[in-house]
């Protein structure tokens, strides 16, 4: 039945003259005998030729060859070669050599099918070797990530097992849709320290995600330490901070940018976002006079919102928002400084447009770009400012006129990428006020046909942002994120056209014998045919 169903998608495909795009075929076989296709790969990769007669097995002589000269190669290779390792107990040498007559893996600099531009790869399977070739680091990285799900699920098994370590024969070609992928981790309401931050990194990366976007202050707590204010962490990340007191902590300088250079090992650059003018309780607290009436409010451990306002009449507050986006922008080398703006309910309108008026230049003299909330539309803001959409409606007056004038856009619709909210009624952790989020909820929706006035070509892409208000440890973002940023993910990566549930929920199934390998913990939807 499904098989038909794919057929049929085909036939349609190739009568628009469009090319053959088997966006990873559901699974036939029954769920016990999994069979690997050559597109069953999350996200769906745009262009897929299986052969069959083009197996290939890894073996243990087999060797990782690498593009001579091309430390970016090298440094791919490395790492592909060590994720390859302990399930294995092969020795997987990494060679920087320009031919090699043994099965190999090879990592190319160079040669792609011309599509794949920046980020993309083209892997060709033969029995001979498995070829990755594409013009960056990043474009090889993604194909490694790529040939990781054609290996059997068991390689990522910690210790060594005793595997065929077969993958599908043929040729991808494959590039994203979109250049921001991303995901939010919320650190502020409750605290999630290094290893938690970079064990979820390791998750994003399989799935092509290449931007890591932190929020890092909040009421609840302030979570990133900066000097010229130190009591903002020694207090607002002191004991008795987060969600009912039970989030302490805070990121170090060291500690930030060990999180930034893990992330960019993996292709994945960080967004900093520090929440003004409201959801600044932590800030106000620890500091008496970032309050009108000079008197620190005490700190909460609630989950209310829109409640806080740093003063905007007092020029100690833009002393404070430069020291701050100063420090910031110094400890981070990616492009973005998110400046939140949202539910600025203590701020009147006039407020709001003079704090950013003066604040979003801040941004630009340091040398970042600024980001926000979609509220920042408010205020016209100049074009190169990139407004995330967060809302759960299909209009936004302020949204689109940004827009037309030239704004672009991260879609975060709440109703659909918010994977703080529960999955139905029984899910013990998150919130509901945008909805239950089932995973063909996440899924079943355009990026580009969201909003009106908003298309394909003023998007900069998607984020699933993860709220933790309810969230106290790893496995409860884990619980959280899989399987629903799988999905964000794929809307991210793959081409509109190729979108389909049955095949993306088949596709979704065989990764849990992945997960459980990974000890990740998912929530295993009833939508899904798990293996
Ligand atoms: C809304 S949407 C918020 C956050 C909450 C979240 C909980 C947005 C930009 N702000 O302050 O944590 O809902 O789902």
């Amino acid at each position: 039945m499904r098989r038909r169903n794919t057929m049929t998608r085909l036939l349609a495909t190739a009568a628009l003259g469009l090319p053959l795009v088997l966006a990873g075929a559901p699974a036939v076989a029954a769920p016990s005998t999994p069979v690997r296709q050559l597109g069953a790969v999350i996200p769906a990769p745009v262009e897929t030729r299986p052969d069959a007669r083009g197996t290939f097995t890894l073996r243990p002589h087999t060797v990782v060859r690498t593009s001579p000269g091309s430390a970016a190669a090298w440094r791919v290779g490395r790492q592909l070669a060590e994720t390859l390792r302990p399930a294995t107990g092969y020795p997987l040498p990494v060679l920087p050599v320009a031919a090699t007559p043994l099965s190999e893996i090879a990592l190319v600099i160079g040669g792609a099918d011309a599509r794949v531009g920046r980020e993309g790869y083209q892997l060709d399977v033969t029995r001979r070797a498995v070829t990755i070739r594409a013009n960056t680091e990043a474009g090889l990285f993604a194909g490694t990530q790529t040939l990781r799900q054609l290996l059997p699920a068991r390689i990522e098994a910690p210790d060594r097992q005793r595997v065929t370590w077969t993958v599908p024969g043929g040729r991808i070609v494959d590039y994203p849709r979109f250049a921001y992928r991303g995901a939010m981790l919320d650190v502020a309401r409750h605290f999630h320290n290094v290893d938690e931050i970079n064990a979820y990194v390791d998750l994003l990366s399989q799935y092509k995600i290449n931007y890591l976007h932190l929020h890092l202050t909040d009421d609840q707590g302030w979570r990133l330490q900066i000097d010229s204010w130190p009591r903002l962490t020694t207090v607002g990340g002191g004991p008795g901070t987060g969600v009912d007191g039970v989030g302490p902590g805070y990121l170090t300088k060291a500690d930030y940018k060990a999180v930034v250079a893990y992330a960019a090992a993996r292709h994945i650059t960080v967004i900093p976002e520090i929440d003004m003018p409201g959801h600044t309780n932590a800030a106000q607290s620890a500091y008496a006079e970032l309050n009108c009436d000079g008197v620190a409010p005490p700190p909460r451990t609630d989950i209310e919102v829109g409640y806080s306002s740093l003063c905007i009449s007092d020029e100690l507050t833009y002393k404070f928002v430069e020291d701050v986006i100063r420090e910031v922008a110094e400890i981070t080398p990616g492009p973005f400084l998110h400046i939140g703006g949202d539910e600025a309910h203590a701020t009147t309108d006039e407020e709001y447009r003079t704090f950013m008026d003066r604040v979003l230049p801040l941004v630009g003299k340091y040398g970042k770009r600024a980001s926000g909330w979609h509220e920042i539309n408010q205020v016209d803001p100049p074009a190169d400012v990139v407004s995330q959409f967060w809302g759960t409606r299909t209009t936004n007056a302020d949204l689109a006129e940004a827009v037309a004038r030239g704004n672009k856009v991260i879609m975060s619709p709440a109703n659909k990428t918010y994977i703080d909210m529960k999955y139905d009624a029984n899910t013990r952790l998150g919130l509901k006020w945008a909805g239950y989020i089932e995973v063909s909820d996440a899924y079943g929706w355009d990026p580009a046909q969201r909003v009106t006035g908003v298309g394909e070509d003023a998007i900069l892409g998607v984020e699933a942002p993860l709220w933790s208000e309810t969230l106290r440890s790893l496995d409860d973002i884990e619980y959280m994120a899989f399987p629903r940023l799988p999905a964000i993910a794929e809307l991210g990566w793959s081409p509109a056209a190729g979108h389909d549930w049955e095949s993306f929920r088949g596709r979704l199934g065989q990764q849990a014998p992945r997960w459980r390998q990974q000890g990740v913990d998912f929530y295993p939807s009833p939508q899904v045919p798990w293996v």
